[in-house]
């Protein structure tokens, strides 16, 4: 399998499960830049692989506000490079293109568990980059025949994660407090409620579903449960044996905050048996460790 973005957060995971399972592994070489299409199309043949884990984006929904154009270059333009290059293969590997929640954009309490066929209403240019990426395997699929599979993963975190994301931010601020003995806890919208999977259950996922999804469909990859960015936070206080204040830091806030994100994760289950195997709890005291050590 090729793997793209295998130095990012969820490529590391990727890797380690793709080792469990005695695959065999390619990684795009991380200095390749995805929006060089002559060097995708020459690392994709090279690879000659029979299936292709498309990880790497410019993954941070908050930095896409900032430069909008980079994001659509990398996350739709570079998506395009890699399945023209995959098309051109003798025998074209299956692809799995990992979009995310975020194309689902503002949604109501009726709305949830979101399913797949949710309409797409992108509110970030990361979200809009996404959904572009989305219509480029469509394309590849019903007009060229490519076996594209596309997931949109919900929020997942996990050791590793870097510290611009709600936890891995909320963990180290706590360690620090932890160290020192004092200290606050600066948070962005802690009424925001999230559906928050272990990376190591996302992983799973996509291996599952690049062996046994059916080509040109979607996937949520989720858990099905939505919790506070409240209640992490006071969990890993409590983890931690902490209690610091909490202040609500305006930058930290994005533009436009989803209050709600809660996916069924249906199709996902009656086409892998997928189920997650890492409890919340478990999650939390992980990041946690990784963030104290
Ligand atoms: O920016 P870096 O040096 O951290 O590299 C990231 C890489 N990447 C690129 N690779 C090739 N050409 C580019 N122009 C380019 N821009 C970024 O993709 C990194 O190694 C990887 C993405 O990893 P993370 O930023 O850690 O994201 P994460 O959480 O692993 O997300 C994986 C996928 C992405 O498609 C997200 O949009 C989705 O899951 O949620």
């Amino acid at each position: 399998m090729l793997v793209t973005g295998s130095a990012g957060f969820v490529g590391g995971w990727l890797l380690q499960h793709l080792r469990a399972c005695r695959d065999d592994i390619v990684e795009l070489d991380p200095a390749l830049d995805i929006t060089d299409r002559a060097a995708v199309f020459k690392a994709v043949a090279a690879a000659g692989a029979d299936a292709v884990c498309h990880l790497a984006a410019q993954a941070s929904v908050g930095g896409s506000w900032d430069d909008g154009g980079r994001t659509f270059d990398v996350n739709a333009m570079g998506t395009l490079h890699l399945v023209d290059a995959a098309s051109g293969c003798p025998s074209p590997p299956r692809l799995l293109l990992v979009g995310s929640a975020e194309v689902y954009g503002r949604v109501t309490g009726a709305d949830l568990p979101i399913g797949e066929d949710h309409p797409l209403r992108p509110v970030s240019p990361y979200a809009a980059s996404k959904a572009a990426a989305e219509m480029i395997g469509i394309q590849a699929w019903l007009g060229r025949g490519v076996e594209v599979i596309r997931v949109r993963p919900f929020n997942h975190t996990g050791p590793g994660q870097r510290p611009d994301f709600v936890v891995p931010s909320l963990a180290r601020q706590i360690a620090e407090a932890a160290r020192s003995g004092a200290g606050a806890l600066h948070v962005g919208n802690l009424a925001a409620r999230r559906d928050l999977t272990d990376v190591r259950d996302v992983v799973r996922a996509y291996r599952a579903l690049l062996e046994k999804g059916v080509p040109g469909e979607v996937y949520n990859v989720c858990s099905g449960r939505s919790v506070g960015i409240d209640q992490v936070a006071l969990r890993l206080m409590e983890l931690a044996g902490i209690d610091i204040p909490m202040v609500v830091d305006p930058d930290r806030v994005r533009p436009v905050d989803l209050p709600d994100l809660r996916g069924s994760c249906r199709r996902l289950v009656d086409a892998t048996g997928w189920a997650p195997e890492m409890d919340l709890d478990t999650t939390l005291a992980d990041v946690l460790a990784s963030a104290l050590s």
